[in-house]
């Protein structure tokens, strides 16, 4: 019985769209006081902005996408990143490390996304051109990026670091 249900599942699809494997998680890690594992269902608790983008691909040309999700700001306070809140100085230390399951990588400061500092909309977003990304994993967005080498897809880890003693 499981086996002819493996069987049929195998015929219509991927090991992929089994249901233990649809959910791509996104790990939130690094100088905070609660680490999270989030799937893009999960992302869809903070409030959803919408984003049109136009960037420049060095490749392919200009591209222009519509992306909704939260504020990569909000999610990362959520996640009670170790500085001083009260503190402006105490958050210029702080670096965001987004990664890709693919291996692509970009780093942000967190001055970036700051309200008090860059205000950039950067987004974690759900969904590109209305199409959900629970399967593929959420996609950075920077609106303010000219290139399009930043719009990190398929985001598997934010590493969020302000511990810079040991570079000295
Ligand atoms: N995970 C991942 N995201 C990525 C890249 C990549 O190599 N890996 N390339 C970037 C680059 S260089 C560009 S220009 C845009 C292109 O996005 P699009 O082809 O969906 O318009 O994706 C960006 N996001
Ligand atoms: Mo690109």
């Amino acid at each position: 019985m499981s086996q002819s249900l493996a069987a049929a599942g195998t015929a219509v699809g991927t090991a992929a769209d089994t249901a233990a494997s649809t959910a791509a998680e996104l790990v939130l890690a690094g100088d905070l006081t609660r680490p999270a594992r989030l799937t893009v269902p999960d992302l869809l608790g903070w409030p959803q902005h919408q984003a049109e983008v136009t960037f420049e691909c060095a490749t392919s040309g200009v591209r222009r996408h519509r992306f909704t999700g939260p504020l990569l700001h909000e999610v990362l306070v959520d996640a009670g990143p170790g500085f001083d809140p009260v503190r402006r100085k105490d958050r210029l230390r702080f670096l965001i490390a987004v990664s890709g399951a693919d291996g692509h990588h970009a780093l942000l400061s967190w001055a970036e996304i700051d309200p008090d500092f860059g205000r950039a909309p950067v987004l974690l977003a759900v969904t590109i051109d209305d199409t959900p990304l629970d399967r593929a994993g959420p996609q950075l967005v920077l609106p303010q990026d000219r290139c399009g080498a930043r719009h990190i897809s398929g985001v598997n880890a934010i590493r969020v670091d302000g511990d810079y003693t040991s570079w000295a």
